[in-house]
């Protein structure tokens, strides 16, 4: 058993299923922790870890993720969860809307405190970014993100799908990796 840190249940559904598959299962420990402003998600979630060290017992795991606009400079970036509570994603397709350069991608950077030293796994998904939502599936920016080599958004996607060509998925099987090796 491992303990996720997030308040985020499509995150939580989505390390279960890939976790479930080395017989490892996820307790959601439902606690905002400081997301410090960084140039990366590593860097967030590194100060994270640090203080969820003296506030938590055993090993947890913590999870940042952002979504990056090619022609937006990166936006939102490390910024991704304000600018989704904010602008959103309806936001986001106004700021693009004359914009023929539709690259974008998503990161994402778990976080593992394991005997008090902290570890970290890194994944990444290229995609474009949609004329308009579609799906209702998954969470966040999920309904204007098509991942490359697919023509459906994240959002028309059932989560093991999501899961085989996400950043997510690619950060949570390296995970799996290393917590079968130790
Ligand atoms: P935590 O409690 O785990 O921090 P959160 O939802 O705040 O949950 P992040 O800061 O990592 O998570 O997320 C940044 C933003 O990017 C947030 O608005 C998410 O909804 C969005 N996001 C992250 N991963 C996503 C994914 O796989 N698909 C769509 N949107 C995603």
């Amino acid at each position: 058993m491992i303990r996720f840190v997030t308040t985020n249940k499509g995150k939580l559904q989505e390390a279960e299923r890939i976790l479930a598959g080395i017989g490892t299962d996820v307790e959601m420990l439902s606690m905002e922790y400081p997301e410090m402003q960084g140039e990366s998600l590593k860097e967030v979630v590194l100060f994270g870890l640090n203080w969820l060290r003296q506030k938590v017992e055993g090993d947890v795991i913590i999870e940042d993720s952002g979504l990056f606009v090619e022609s937006l400079g990166g936006f939102p970036g490390v910024f991704s969860s304000y600018v989704f509570k904010t602008l959103g994603m309806d936001g986001i397709l106004k700021l693009m809307e004359s914009e023929k350069t539709r690259r974008a991608h998503f990161e994402s950077c778990i976080g593992l405190l394991v005997d008090d030293e902290a570890v970290t796994f890194g994944g990444t998904c290229e995609g474009t970014i949609s004329e308009r939502t579609r799906g209702s599936k998954g969470f966040g920016y999920d309904p204007i993100f098509v991942p490359k080599g697919e023509s459906r958004t994240f959002g028309e996607m059932e989560t093991d799908e999501k899961n085989k060509i996400s950043h997510r998925g690619d950060a949570f099987r390296k995970l799996a990796g290393y917590l079968q090796s130790r």
